[in-house]
């Protein structure tokens, strides 16, 4: 795994199964789950590559979920190699595991009150991928914790999303941007104070845990930033591609009103 991602671990299923997430990909589980090899992916790159950008820092990277599948897949093909018995399904985001308590769970890092993982070299700015299988796995006990608790990210805020025990999903602007149809005046305003056309990062970017985060090593990642869209951009291969041309277009409208 370590040629795969910087940053992993295993967490057993047992720590995650009664907080799945409903979705069609939940079909894919191994039947018996017992271990979840859980990977991460920094992203954040050196400020030079964010020049003029319009939109947020994990969308700025190639399509993140292109590259845990690739990645994830070469690890998985080797281990149905060396356990050709077991199971090995490969996930990332659209993924029935709560990939964040999974992560804490593996030991890669702790929750923040912002809802992410907050590692200790890359901070948050990281991207969660696992493998799901049914192989036996021994497992080092971990302890949950929290972050700093400093309430910046509650603060900055700016769609009151950040709760000190709870998170708003459709008040975030991250949820916002992705929302087909019309925005409200006061979503608009949002997303014009916060100037990204896609995605946010606010209560990653006032975060104090974040302060020394480890630009990502992932050459994937490093040769093919695009910080800056506009009318017409080419989606083939970006985070925001799944939505398709109608919201990203809408966006960029209303930044440019
Ligand atoms: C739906 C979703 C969203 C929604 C809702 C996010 C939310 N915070 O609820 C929206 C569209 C708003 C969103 C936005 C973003 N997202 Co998102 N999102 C997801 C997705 C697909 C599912 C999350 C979910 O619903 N989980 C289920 C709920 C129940 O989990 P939960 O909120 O963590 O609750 C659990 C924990 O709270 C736990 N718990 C409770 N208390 C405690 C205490 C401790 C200490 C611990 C350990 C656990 C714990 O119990 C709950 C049950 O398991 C995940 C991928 C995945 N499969 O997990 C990505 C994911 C969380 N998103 C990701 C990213 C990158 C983002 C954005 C940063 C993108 C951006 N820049 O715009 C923003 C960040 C906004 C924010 N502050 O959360 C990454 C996060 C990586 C990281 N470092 O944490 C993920 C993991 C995708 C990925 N594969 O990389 N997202
Ligand atoms: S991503 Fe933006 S809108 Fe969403 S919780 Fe963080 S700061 Fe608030
Ligand atoms: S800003 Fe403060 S409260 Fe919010 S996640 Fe970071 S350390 Fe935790």
């Amino acid at each position: 795994m370590n040629g795969i991602s910087p940053l992993w671990g295993i967490c057993p299923f047992d720590e995650i199964k009664n907080n799945l997430i409903p979705c069609r990909a939940k079909s894919r589980l191994p039947e018996k789950s017992k271990t979840v090899i859980v990977a991460c992916f920094p992203y954040l790159l050196d400020e030079a590559a964010y020049k003029n950008r319009n939109i947020s820092k994990y969308a700025v990277v190639t399509d993140y979920h292109e590259v845990a599948h690739a990645r994830l897949g070469k690890a998985a093909d080797s281990l149905r190699t060396l356990y050709p018995k077991n199971k090995f399904e490969v996930f990332a985001d659209n993924s029935p595991i709560p990939e964040v308590r999974a992560a804490c769970a593996a030991g890669l890092g702790i929750r923040g009150i912002n809802s992410l993982l907050i590692t200790e070299k890359y901070g948050s700015y990281v991207f969660i991928g696992e493998i799901v299988t049914d192989l036996e796995a021994d497992f080092d006990s971990v302890e949950y914790k929290a972050c700093i608790g400093c309430g910046k990210c509650i603060d900055a805020c700016p769609a009151k999303a950040v709760g000190k025990s709870d998170f708003s999903v459709e008040k975030c602007l991250s949820a916002i941007t992705q929302r087909k149809g019309e925005l409200s005046v006061e979503e608009e305003r949002l997303m014009k104070e916060c100037g990204c056309v896609w995605g946010c990062d606010i209560c990653q970017d006032v975060c104090p845990m974040n302060k020394n985060a480890a630009v990502t090593e992932i050459e994937e990642f490093l040769s093919s930033p695009v910080a800056h869209v506009s009318s017409g951009c080419e989606l083939e291969g970006r985070a925001y591609e799944w939505r398709g041309r109608k919201v990203i277009e809408r966006n960029i409208a209303i930044q440019t009103k």
